[in-house]
């Protein structure tokens, strides 16, 4: 291979790893697991039941803490649209005002984070966003009116690894119920082979570009 190819082949190497690096969003759970490497770590609240407006509420190695706008607890017994989605308890999240939020706290860093949800935006509708303390943020990733009990799932992979997660409610009065949380600091196969990508690319820039 030429010098001038090499050094195409180098540049566009470079601005595909570079291009692909950004934090991915899935509605969908089989995507989600499908761009895991291995199996991310799994909560779904069984064996567990405490009160409605306990904050925080640790459970295996993450906290789960209501804003001062919501009341959280888990639950066996399905409310108002709001059911398990595996076995039969359930994380409930009451958002009580506008922007009401719930926070995850893991112990030790993740960068994968997926959890079945239902009955939200339901009645008011109005807006979901989610964002990480490390500036990871998805404004609007679910919005709308939704029938009572419909269920949704997001997922979340991150290029930098985070330790809290925060989904804020935009509609005022809502019952929300979690279940089936993954989470993972394992980086996805993809990631991997872009950054392998990136350093074969500034390898070729150096050697055969700058010369
Ligand atoms: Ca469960
Ligand atoms: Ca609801």
């Amino acid at each position: 291979m030429g010098g001038f190819l090499r050094c195409l082949v180098g540049v566009v190497s470079l601005l595909a790893a570079f291009h692909a690096r950004a934090d991915s969003i899935f509605a969908d759970s089989a995507q989600f697991h499908a761009a895991l490497a291995v199996p991310p770590s799994f909560e779904g609240f069984e064996g567990l039941l405490v009160p409605l407006g306990t904050s925080p509420i640790p459970v295996g190695d993450l906290t789960a803490t209501g804003g001062p706008a919501s009341h959280i607890g888990i639950s066996d017994t399905p409310v108002n649209g709001l059911h398990p989605t595996e076995g039969s308890n359930f994380l409930f999240w009451d958002a009580l005002v506008t922007d009401a939020t719930i926070t995850f706290v893991f112990e030790s860093p993740i960068r994968a984070f997926g959890v079945e949800f239902n009955d939200a935006l339901d009645g008011l509708g109005g807006v979901l966003s989610l964002e990480t303390e490390t500036g990871v943020s998805f404004p609007s990733f679910l919005s709308g009116t939704f029938p009572s009990g419909d269920e949704q799932f997001v997922g979340i992979i991150a290029d930098a690894p985070f330790l809290e997660l925060t989904l804020t409610n935009s509609s005022g009065t809502d019952g929300v119920a979690f279940d089936a949380l993954s989470y993972s600091p394992i980086p996805e196969p993809t990631t991997h082979l872009l950054s392998l990508l990136g350093t074969l690319g500034l390898a070729l820039v150096r050697n055969s570009c700058l010369r």
